[in-house]
């Protein structure tokens, strides 16, 4: 079994380890446009070693947004101010990912540091959120407006133009936001939507917006260019979503062309009792690698080397996506390597911080 510092080939992608910086909301753009502070977030991670660095939830519309102030690629302009994080993390021997995503019944929201719940249309909301069903996430969200079968494909259709956008900009991995009580999430879960058309019901009916997405994205995204999916893997809720249809969801998913499940959980229901602890959903990320046969990416409270070392050299996943622990220190690879006596290339600006006789950089 491969160890956390060994290559991962995905379809035409080498990443040079299994290390992954997790999607994280920064919510720090004007009308989505990214800044400085994206290319220093994102540029840093990709010196600190990691394989595949993640640009955040990236609104596939504006009324898809979380936060009036995330991250879009709905326009031109939005994938142009990308390119320059995306060619430096390509620059560091990283991979670029972008996560697509549209908020749902979640979105137009309040950044944590402003607050919770809808965010008022003087202060910046938006008056209607988009959702399978009427049905609000919470007391203080929005009561989302039930989408027509015309309004989803049309969301279809807005994210497969991401994907071209995102190709344009320089991305070598999108990944889906099928998780955390999102769009694409409310509809798989039964307790979002109660829909009666071929959206809602039965498993097949509420799968088939995310299978058209994956379709949808998978035939503009080059062949060579891996497709991750995020799914919650259950709704930590009876009646919910849960793992047995997360199991056969990856399956089908795999149909579609997708490569790689990266498996969380929660997120759609406020009320939902979440036994957190470290690598709580790594479990989940085993259970669909070996029941569904597609490679897997273990996330939630991964922060230790040795921990992060025995989620793949135990095969529960193929990779490992950190994201608070990569906040607290960019360069968790680089000290993981050490810790675990692996073998990595320091940016050669910083040879001499490495460890004494660390390889010369290859050229
Ligand atoms: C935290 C979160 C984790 C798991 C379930 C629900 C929420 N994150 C999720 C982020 C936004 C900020 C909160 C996204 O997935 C975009």
């Amino acid at each position: 079994m491969p160890g956390l510092f060994d290559e991962l080939k995905l379809r035409g992608l080498t990443l040079r380890n299994r290390i992954a910086v997790s999607p994280m909301c920064q919510y720090s753009c004007t009308d989505g446009l990214a800044n400085d502070w994206h290319f220093v977030h994102l540029g840093s991670r990709a010196v600190g070693g990691a394989a595949l660095v993640f640009a955040e939830a990236t609104a596939v519309t504006p009324d898809g947004r979380i936060s009036p102030q995330d991250l879009g690629i709905w326009n031109d302009a939005q994938a142009d101010a990308l390119a320059r994080t995306v060619s430096f993390i390509d620059a560091q021997g990283a991979a670029a990912g972008i996560q697509l995503a549209h908020a749902g019944r979640k979105a137009s929201t309040f950044r944590p540091w402003d607050g919770s719940g809808a965010v008022p249309v003087p202060a910046g909301g938006w008056a209607r959120v988009d959702a399978p069903s009427a049905i609000p996430f919470s007391a203080d969200y929005l009561v989302p407006h039930a989408m027509t079968e015309a309004e989803i494909a049309g969301v279809v259709e807005a994210f497969a133009a991401a994907a071209r956008r995102a190709l344009a900009a320089g991305f070598r991995v999108i990944e889906l936001h099928a998780a955390h009580g999102y769009l694409l999430h409310e509809f798989l879960s039964p307790l979002s939507n109660t829909r009666t058309d071929r959206y809602g019901g039965a498993f097949e009916n509420r799968t088939r917006f995310v299978r058209e997405v994956a379709a949808a994205v998978r035939r503009v995204w080059p062949d060579s260019h891996p497709l991750f999916a995020r799914i919650s893997a259950t709704d930590w809720t009876d009646g919910g979503w849960d793992l047995p249809q997360s199991i056969e969801l990856a399956r089908a998913l795999k149909e579609c062309g997708v490569d790689l499940i990266d498996a969380s959980s929660g997120g759609n229901v406020a009320t939902a009792k979440i036994p957190l602890g470290p690598g709580y959903q790594t479990p989940f990320a085993e259970a669909i690698r070996r029941e569904a046969g597609i490679a897997t990416g273990a996330v939630g409270l991964i922060t230790d080397a040795v921990q992060a070392e025995h989620v793949i050299r135990t095969g529960q996943a193929d990779i490992v996506l950190l994201a608070r622990e990569m906040l607290r220190d960019p360069y968790w690879p680089l000290r993981a390597a050490r810790e675990l006596g692996a073998t990595v290339s320091w940016p050669a600006q910083y040879l001499r911080a490495g460890p004494k006789g660390a390889p010369q950089r290859q050229t």
